[in-house]
């Protein structure tokens, strides 16, 4: 049987009836379609979602960006079992979806996006907004999104779209490959009318499948934890997305071993497990990084091992320090030379758990992380405290907010000074609670990653913390969380310009420039007075309730007048730029120039050559050969 349909209206239709199941529960894998439209979706897709099915509900957002940050967010916080659709024309409003396509696909978070294209049969050539190439006609601008993406197709003719449409929903399903998927959808080819098999558009079950590791690498893995001393956790992202933070805690109760968290795996045991240590790597704790620095074994669930977890590869120092990597994906599993277990975290940790039975670190291991972890705990009390002057502390600021929130509202960021505070301080206490976009560290994901964690989780408050630098740079999604009666709670740290980048610049001697907002003074520096910026009156304007608060009394009053506000509150604090929380026993690689007239320059240059000594490769084979075994 066909039905006749415009590509458009195949898309929607087929989208509307994909469903995602994993552990026997089954939902619709999208929850709705945000679009902005123009001359290349308006009337295709356009048409096809004139009365959007009620299982697709369509949103108007203010910036491409911002409505692919916000599909990310969703899925993030969805699990990756619910996604988001995002139309936008050609040109301009397609590459406006590039920069958060490719901080979805870096954070391994599925979102379909449906950039119009210009015309297949290039009759009206060049249309408004195409980019011409004298070596082809068969370029647009949606080529960029080639390797950004983890499927990317052009529907060029109806008969194309099936199969495109069932490859693009395996990887969105797959938790191996999943991240941004790209379907462009030519502006005349979306209003062409075809007869589309019906088994197209009928309804259809996406199984997410718990992949079962290699029993030969389980087996490896057990005996190597059994042979270990100083065996260290750590919890990444994964272990959120397969709702393996039970798995996980039992796997530390029942062994012992001290759990550390990346930024996107905080938040898989509350920071007060016994076991937990808290963060690892460049924004680490003191307890984590001095655990991981000795560690014999290092049992690295679901993380992607960037450098700030590694601390640039400084944070394993011990000889003969091991890796073993459970993770879907073999790219993750195989680095530092690991022993990888390729396998969903959940059914992986209850394995090594089964097969290690009897097993537990020495007492004394035990007890010094234990000691580690409160001498930490009492370091973020340290920070937290009130030190009594003013502007107050970005770190006070942390603390203020930790103790209003209840267990399971979520903290939002993405960018600046505050992800490394958020990392070390937060206390986090319920999985979920803890969202932070540090996989592409995205300014500008805040507010709009804010509006799609609150629309797949609407049960939870939702706090962003967002810089100045960050809120300028995309604060245009308040006006579609009022529009949408989304409740908002943004919490603006106002210093002034990059307390980040400046305090950056000035450990490698360039003196922060660049970094503040400031006016142009009579030298022709950018070393003048303030730029003021009335971000209450900037936040107002947009619909929001704003509320400028200095003192501990203030913020805390604040955060009572947003709970008790049904839509969007700013909370703008002014913050001192150079109270920084420091690091702790860590390190992260940022060259510093070789050669320069500025001893400040040469003397950064001297003590990162010095620490770049400590970088290891970790080349060492987890396997090596067997006695008797070929050589
Ligand atoms: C889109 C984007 N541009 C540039 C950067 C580099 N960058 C990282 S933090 C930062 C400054 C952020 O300023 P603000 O939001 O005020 O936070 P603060 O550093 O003051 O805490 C910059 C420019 C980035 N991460 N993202
Ligand atoms: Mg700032």
């Amino acid at each position: 049987m066909a039905t006749r349909l415009t590509v458009g209206q195949a898309v929607v239709a087929f989208l509307a009836a994909q469903h995602a199941r994993r552990d026997g529960q089954t939902r619709r894998f999208f929850a709705g379609v945000f679009g902005i439209f123009g001359h290349g979706n308006v009337a295709g897709l356009g048409e096809a979602l004139l009365h959007p099915p009620a299982a697709l509900p369509f949103y108007v957002p203010r910036n491409e960006q911002a409505m692919v940050h916000t599909a990310a967010a969703f899925a993030k916080a969805s699990n990756r079992l619910r996604a988001m659709v995002c139309t936008s024309s050609i040109g301009p409003g397609a590459t406006n979806m590039i920069t958060a396509a490719a901080g979805a696909t870096i954070n391994r978070l599925p979102v379909l996006l449906l950039p119009g294209d210009i015309f297949a049969t290039r009759r009206p050539d060049p249309v408004l907004q195409q980019l011409e190439s004298s070596g082809s006609r068969d370029v647009s601008v949606n080529d960029c999104f080639k390797p950004i993406s983890r499927y990317w197709d052009r529907i060029n003719r109806p008969e194309q779209l099936p199969s495109a449409l069932l490859e693009a929903m395996r990887v969105l399903t797959s938790p191996a490959d999943t991240g941004a998927v790209t379907l462009a959808l030519p502006q005349d080819v979306q209003a062409e009318a075809w007869d589309f098999p019906e088994a197209l558009v009928e309804p259809r079950v996406w199984d997410i499948p718990r992949a079962r590791a290699d029993a030969a690498a389980v087996d490896a893995a057990v005996a190597a934890i059994r042979r270990s001393t100083r065996p260290l956790l750590i919890a990444g992202g994964g272990v959120l997305y397969s709702e393996a933070t039970a798995a996980l805690r039992l796997f530390a109760e029942q062994t012992g071993i001290p759990a550390c968290e990346t930024q996107a795996g905080k938040g898989a045991l509350p920071f007060d497990h016994g076991q937990s240590v808290g963060a690892i790597g460049a924004t680490g704790t003191s307890a984590a990084n001095i655990l991981a620095r000795q560690a014999d074994l290092v049992i690295v669930v679901g993380s992607r091992l960037g450098d700030f977890t590694t601390a640039s590869k400084t944070a394993f120092a011990a000889d003969g320090v091991r890796f073993i990597n459970v993770n879907v994906t073999e790219l993750d599993a195989r680095k530092h030379a690991a022993l990888p277990v390729v396998g969903d975290a959940r059914v992986t940790l209850e394995e090594l758990r089964t097969a290690l039975s009897g097993w537990h670190v020495s007492a004394s291991y035990a007890a010094e992380a234990a000691s580690l972890k409160s001498a930490w705990e009492r370091e973020v009390d340290r920070i937290y405290a009130p030190r009594g002057s003013q502007p107050i502390s970005q770190g006070e600021v942390i603390g203020i907010l930790n103790a209003a929130l209840a267990p399971t509202d979520v903290v939002l960021c993405a960018a600046g000074s505050l992800p490394g505070d958020l990392h070390k301080l937060w206390r986090t206490r319920t999985p979920g609670g803890y969202h932070l976009e540090y996989g592409y560290s995205c300014m500008g994901y805040e507010i709009a990653g804010g509006l799609g964690v609150r629309m797949a989780l609407p049960d939870r408050g939702v706090y962003v913390m967002v810089g100045d630098g960050s809120y300028l740079m995309m604060a245009q999604e308040i006006v579609t969380a009022v529009q949408e009666s989304i409740k908002l709670t943004i919490v603006l740290l106002d210093n002034q310009g990059y307390s980040s980048i400046g305090g950056l610049s000035a450990s490698v001697g360039c003196d922060g420039f660049g970094t503040r907002y400031r006016f142009r003074s009579r030298s022709g520096e950018l070393d003048g007075d303030a730029v003021p910026v009335d971000f209450v009156a900037n936040a107002e304007s947009m619909g929001a309730q704003a509320i400028k608060a200095c003192t501990r009394n203030e913020i805390t009053a604040a955060l009572t007048a947003a709970k008790a506000h049904a839509g969007v509150s700013v909370i703008v604090i002014p913050v001192d730029r150079e109270v920084r929380v420091p690091s702790y026993e860590s390190w992260w690689d940022v060259p510093v120039a070789a050669t320069s007239p500025r001893d400040a320059v040469q003397r950064a240059r001297a003590s990162y050559d010095a620490s770049r000594k400590n970088v290891r490769d970790y080349l060492s084979a987890s396997t090596p050969p067997a006695d008797g075994d070929p050589t």
